[in-house]
């Protein structure tokens, strides 16, 4: 089984504002709200190439009771935690010239709430995948995936971690399998730029000696590059195409890698289909399809 945490999932109000004005009156030519967080996304992904998930995590309040909705009505299984205050956030990407992300801080998670998502993941078995993807709740943002991995890694699970910043570094020491952060995610860990692969592949080995097993860096129309702890390094192209929608490429990305290391347990399988999920989705305005996918994919 692939579990997918969203420890801070989002309803996601998607608009398109010809010719945005900030402090303005500015009127949608159209918009849309889909469940959002980007654990709850891998599971969209997987879900569009046939692969079953859990999606598990926090939810709150009349936004995470319809995040609950509207998975459930696109078959995608559900185990959230129901926090007791607030509401799950509502983040805005505003479309227009440029693309503007705005992402709520999110209701608190507690500790007890934290006992009780370990519970549901006391199911976790070798042979099952855990991914952990996301920001992270107040009041333990930078310490909440460390202490999901050690649980988790007790129970033999292989882990990935899509997360940027403190909740990223601090759970390095817990060697989670995969990492997998964006170039901008990577640079402003070590405050600094990185402009190539090669920059990439660098850095990247530093979260290596940090505990990272294996690290893609996804790198937007700069493609990618995969450092594996066996010591090789896979970088591509990103495929040619119209990028129409950023919004969960990169998680689509992670539901590839995942998608195909689970079936077949190659890293270099999974590298290119994760790089031909996340072109895959990028070139249309939702997640891609399954077929979508594979004509990517045999284009590398
Ligand atoms: O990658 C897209 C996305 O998952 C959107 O769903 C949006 O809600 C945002 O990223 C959430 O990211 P965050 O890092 O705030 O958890």
């Amino acid at each position: 089984m692939i579990y997918t945490v969203t420890l801070n999932p989002a309803l996601d109000y998607i608009i398109n504002v010809p010719e945005y004005v900030s402090g303005a009156v500015n009127r949608c030519a159209s918009e849309k709200i889909l469940p959002g967080g980007k654990g709850i996304n891998v599971s969209v992904m997987l879900n569009n190439m046939g692969v079953e998930s859990k999606a598990l995590g926090f939810c709150a309040g009349f936004s995470g009771g319809e995040i609950r909705k509207l998975l459930e009505e696109e078959h995608i299984s559900t185990d959230f935690v129901e926090l007791r205050e607030g509401f799950t956030r509502i983040n805005v990407k505003i479309k227009s010239d440029a693309e503007t992300e705005i992402n709520g801080e999110g209701p608190c998670a507690l500790e007890e709430d934290y006992e009780r998502l370990v519970k549901k993941l006391d199911a976790a078995r070798e042979g099952d995948v855990v991914v952990l993807a996301g920001s992270t709740p107040p009041p333990f943002a930078d310490d909440a995936y460390r202490d999901i991995l050690n649980a988790v890694n007790k129970r033999g699970a292989l882990t990935v971690l899509d997360a940027s910043g403190a909740s990223l570094k601090n759970a390095l020491a817990e060697r989670p399998f995969l990492v997998k952060p964006n170039h901008h995610e990577l640079a402003s860990l070590f405050g600094t730029d990185i402009a190539s692969r090669a920059d990439a592949v660098r850095y990247a080995l530093m979260l290596q000696e940090y505990g990272a097993r294996n690290v893609l860096v996804s790198m937007a129309e700069k493609g990618a590059t995969l450092i594996c702890e066996d010591g090789r390094v896979y970088g591509s192209d990103a495929p040619k195409g119209k990028a129409r929608n950023s919004t969960g490429a990169g998680d689509s990305m992670v539901a590839g890698f995942v998608a195909a290391y689970a079936a077949t347990g190659d890293l270099y399988k999974a590298f290119k289909t994760g790089i031909a999920a996340g072109s895959a989705s990028a070139f249309c305005d939702g997640f891609a399809s399954a077929s979508d996918v594979k004509k990517l994919y045999d284009l590398l």
